[in-house]
């Protein structure tokens, strides 16, 4: 388990590395060359987190802070900055967006999750890796194949769920709803813990198939009042402040409960990621950090702020 965190921390580090350099090396260079902490100073400031796509909220807020701090203690190295920062970024996580409901899923049967996000983001790999995760906790799980867009999608949920030896039931016509309709009706007969449903990528502007998820959604509730129990926006990381534009559009044709962030193993854009859960007030409930199984993690908020920090 150590060793696995330990990993964890060094690709995010990675993953992060550029982000943060661009950001430290600017923030020191703007102190280092001031005698005094004048308005200009931070406003300069200001406009460097800005272009690092922290958001205006989460700007706003770390400068507040920090020309408090510096004129308090006139502590002006970048260590201290730092840890105001950290400071910030943890009371933000921790206060409005601590997650994990692992009671909630005992209390339902099935406990449904709807994967759902913009095309390549990771939703299958994700949808697979999480099947796996609750495979491994004892759950039986069941995967529903609801991308009937992409012609090669449900072979590639086939070899799957045959790999990590979870049940799938494979897409029937062409209609999406039809397939989740199936699946649902079988974990209720046959008392299934959890039922992933997997989507087609869609762009977020395409209104067709924004259309075609509140069908399922209407599906899903028709069998099960309270389904589905999560709704999970997957969002690559490298998508920078795009991100958000996802969050709004996806968040208008279903309502969505939590983000996983993808490939953070790879990205260079950090500093979006920092401002979603302020910006969006949705909680990280993953992370995947490679493309085999287990390469998910529970969000940890603070070793993903310290691994950017450090
Ligand atoms: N490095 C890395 N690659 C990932 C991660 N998650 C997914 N991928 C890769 O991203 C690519 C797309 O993944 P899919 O799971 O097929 O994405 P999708 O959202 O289902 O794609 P569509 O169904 O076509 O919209 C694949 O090559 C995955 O292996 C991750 O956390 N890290
Ligand atoms: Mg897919």
């Amino acid at each position: 388990m150590k060793i696995l965190q330990k990993l964890t921390i060094d690709k995010l580090k990675v993953g992060l590395s550029k982000t943060r350099n661009n950001l430290f090396n600017r923030i020191t260079e703007v102190i280092s060359r001031k005698v005094i902490l004048d308005d200009e100073t931070f406003n300069e400031l200001e406009a460097i987190l800005l272009s690092s796509d922290l958001g205006s909220e989460l700007t706003e807020k770390i400068i507040n802070k920090t020309r408090t701090s510096l004129l308090n203690t006139n502590d002006r190295s970048l260590e201290n900055i730092k840890k105001i920062m950290r400071e910030e970024l943890l009371n933000i996580f921790h206060k409005e967006l601590n997650s994990n409901n692992h009671s909630e899923i005992e209390k339902f049967r099935p406990y449904v999750i709807m994967i759902v996000g913009v095309n390549g983001s990771g939703k299958t790999t994700t949808l697979a890796k999480l099947a796996y995760k609750y495979k491994l906790e004892g759950k039986k799980v069941i995967i529903a194949s609801a991308d009937t867009f992409r012609a090669a999608a449900n072979d590639q949920l086939k070899t799957w769920s045959n790999r990590i030896g979870v049940e799938l039931v494979e897409v029937n016509s062409n209609d999406p709803s039809s397939v989740v309709f199936d699946t649902l009706n079988i974990a209720i007969v046959n008392s299934y813990d959890i039922v992933l449903i997997d989507t087609a990528g869609r762009l977020h502007n395409n209104s067709d198939l924004m259309q075609e998820l509140s069908k399922i959604l209407k599906v899903t509730n028709r069998l099960l009042h309270y389904a589905p129990n999560e709704i999970l926006l997957v969002l690559d990381s490298n998508s920078g402040q795009n991100v958000n534009s996802q969050v709004d559009s996806f968040n208008k044709s279903s309502k969505i409960t939590g983000m996983i962030l993808t490939k953070l193993d790879g990205t260079a854009k950090g500093g979006a990621i920092l401002q979603l859960s302020l910006r969006n007030r949705l909680p990280i409930k993953y992370i995947g950090v490679g493309e085999t199984i287990d390469d998910i993690e529970e969000f940890n908020a603070t070793l993903f702020i310290d691994a950017f920090l450090n």
